[in-house]
């Protein structure tokens, strides 16, 4: 039998298990990225494991989502990364090199190998080729001292492109659509790998925003082949030794099967406050505008800014709305510079921003009150922009360019010809903001400013795991909800102790105050509970809080291994109306809870006690008997410090 692209490079890089789907299967892992904002947090991770030089061949540390230092937290933090990255073997990518995937498929990724990174939206680089894959960063700092990363061994599910986008349909109405075919949970658990005819159309850059974009359905990856145009953007950015032919055999077995037809396509808007909420422009056509954001991981690349200034130029963006651009690295911004179109995008009266994620994150640039902002970005959840009563949606660049001329959301078709972009022969190179580690780790000291608080550490599983129902979530809560991240409290990554106080608190603001009050206790959830980010602190901060369980319909993937990690327990209702039957402040028991969690591992359910109402309800906790073993012992590192 054939494989797929995926299945070929899981293969070469299989280390445990069968790649059975569902089983758990550990991987080799050639790359690492972090970011700043759980970069921090894996570094401490990393030097608790206590490996002295990392063990991939290609470690990278970005700086780009704390970057707003408006006091001294940020500052140290990147002190303490560009200091502990030196003495361990790491790159550092400075401030102003770029948002860290833009940079990575620029100038690290390499196809048919394995990256891991404390980010969600690291599959960027399946763009071309890759197998990229985002995790909690203890799970990245276990791959950075050379250890296997473990995962449930995805299905596969193939979208066929076929024809050509027609004009002004993107690669970000592409993924607009399979987000809405599927929805933010229809990716959970499974690889989504793009074919067909029409895939020779498209650019790296538009690859990579659908892979990128790919971690809204909750799937593990996104994945395109390598081929003659992954061939053309590596050499063009002066590594064409990185490539190598990569697809799936022609007998490769699918689990599931979608098919686009790219000609059809028109320009498409996710609307408040979900990705997956989406439909043409035409629908929400002539809704008025406040604030229209360019850039994020996303749409950041030098096609997406050429686009954008093409449209903008000699025109003025409408009295009404405040149109803001960051540039997706340092070297789209040199290239934008050197060729004129920033001229052409300042001349509008954009404003520029540094190449970072900015807005995309709430780092700063929060609209006002009640505000319509347009985003190319790949999130609008609930509150993220830092205005909550703000709607945000997400369009293609070219939408949001046209709109931020009209003042109001505008289809582009009515816009007269679309710009005519070409990809570039060559990139401008300049890779002077990467900082390579010390030759003699021994001379450099780690600095660590009075940002960096100690991160809890949980204790073995006791026999009785009891609380009461702390809070009662709906589906689709996100780790945006679970752990907020805006201007005010990014600061804080390395300091759970002040950012638990902010728990939750965008769904139920009493949620700190409870749980203190109640000695920790018990989170219910309905299903695709903790979608979204890679952030550790949505488990973290609940384990500050003394959280025990999190009971749910189900999780989103990377939230749920977070909380093993971190030994939360992961529980979700056997029989989902037994979600009905909970109510808040329900004294919760799990009684035998080790023997019960061995047992787990081996399919059997988990039975909880609802002491408050006097019955009882079954559970599963899917998990392996890696897992379990974690799970009792309070987490990864208790795990790892035992010598397992
Ligand atoms: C995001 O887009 O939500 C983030 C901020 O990049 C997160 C990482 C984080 O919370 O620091 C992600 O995508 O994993
Ligand atoms: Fe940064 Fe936004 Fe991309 Fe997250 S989604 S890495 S915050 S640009």
């Amino acid at each position: 039998m054939g494989l797929t692209i995926s299945q070929k490079i899981i293969k070469e890089h299989l280390i445990s298990g069968t790649m059975t789907p569902g089983s758990e299967i550990s991987i080799r892992i050639d790359q690492t990225l972090t970011q700043d904002s759980t970069g921090t947090m894996a570094y401490l991770q990393f030097e608790a494991i206590g490996v002295p030089q990392v063990k991939t061949k290609l470690s990278v540390a970005y700086i780009d989502h704390n970057t707003i230092q408006s006091g001294f937290e940020n500052a140290d933090d990147h002190k303490y990364i560009q200091t502990v990255t030196k003495k361990h073997g790491i790159r550092f990518s400075r401030p102003g090199n770029g948002v860290c995937h833009q940079v990575h498929i620029e100038r690290f990724g390499i196809p048919g190998q394995t990256l891991l990174g404390s980010d969600s939206h690291t599959p960027t680089c399946g763009g071309i080729g890759m197998l990229a894959i985002g995790a909690g960063g203890l799970d990245v700092a276990v791959a950075m001292g050379g250890g296997p990363y473990f995962l449930p061994m995805p299905k596969m599910l193939r979208v066929n492109l076929t024809g050509r986008l027609a004009p002004w349909a993107s690669a970000k109405d592409i993924i607009l659509l399979v987000l809405q075919i599927l929805t933010v949970k229809g990716g959970v658990g499974k690889i989504v790998e793009y074919s067909g005819d029409g895939l020779r159309y498209l650019t790296v850059p538009e690859r990579a925003t659908i892979t990128n974009m790919g971690a809204e359905l909750g799937a593990t990856t996104s994945i395109f082949p390598s081929d003659s145009v992954t061939k053309d953007f590596l050499l063009a950015q002066g590594r064409e030794d990185a490539w190598i032919p990569l697809s799936a055999d022609e007998d490769a077995v699918y689990d599931e099967q979608i098919e686009i037809d790219l000609s059809a396509l028109k320009p498409m808007i996710a609307k408040p406050h979900m990705p997956d909420n989406v439909v043409r422009v035409t629908e929400v056509a002539g809704t008025p505008v406040d604030q229209v954001c360019i850039g994020s991981c996303t749409n950041s690349s030098l096609m997406d800014m050429l686009k954008v200034a093409a449209i903008l130029k000699g025109k003025t963006v409408h009295p009404d709305v405040s149109l803001v651009i960051a540039p997706g690295s340092k070297q789209v911004f040199t290239m934008l510079s050197d060729c004129g179109a920033l001229t052409d995008m300042i001349g509008a009266g954009a404003r520029i921003l540094e190449c970072a994620c900015g807005p995309c994150i709430g780092m700063g640039q929060s609209p006002r009150t009640d505000a319509v902002s347009l985003r190319t970005n790949n999130r609008n959840f609930y509150a993220r922009s830092g205005t909550a009563s703000a709607s945000v949606y997400l369009v293609s660049p070219e939408v949001a360019a046209v709109s931020a001329i009209a003042g109001v959301i505008t289809d582009p078709i009515e816009w007269g010809a679309p710009p005519e972009i070409h990809m570039p022969p060559a990139f401008t190179l300049n890779d002077n903001l990467v900082v390579l580690p010390a030759e003699n780790p021994d001379d450099v000291t780690v600095v660590r400013g009075p940002n960096i608080k100690p991160f809890p550490i949980n204790t073995a599983l006791p026999t009785e795991v009891r609380g009461k129902t702390l809070v009662k979530l709906g589906d689709n809560i996100t780790t945006d909800h679970i752990m907020p991240s805006n201007a005010k409290l990014l600061p804080y990554r390395s300091n759970v102790p002040y950012l638990a106080d902010y728990c939750l608190t965008p769904s139920d603001p009493d949620f700190p105050r409870k749980a203190k009050e109640n000695g920790g206790g018990i989170i219910v959830g309905g299903s695709n509970y903790g979608q979204g980010s890679s952030r550790e602190h949505a488990a973290l901060a609940p384990l500050q809080l003394g959280v025990k369980a999190v009971i749910t319909v189900s999780f989103a993937r990377i939230h749920m291994a977070n909380l093993i990690n971190n030994g939360i327990l992961p529980l979700t209702f056997l029989d989902p109306s037994d979600y009905d039957k909970i109510d808040p402040m329900d004294e919760l028991s799990i009684p035998n809870a080790p023997e019960q969690i061995r047992s787990a591992a081996l399919g059997a359910p988990v039975l909880i006690h609802n002491l408050t109402k006097d019955t009882s309800f079954q559970t599963s906790c899917p998990i392996s008997e890696r897992q379990a073993k974690i799970l009792l012992s309070g987490g990864l590192l208790n795990f790892t410090r035992e010598g397992a």
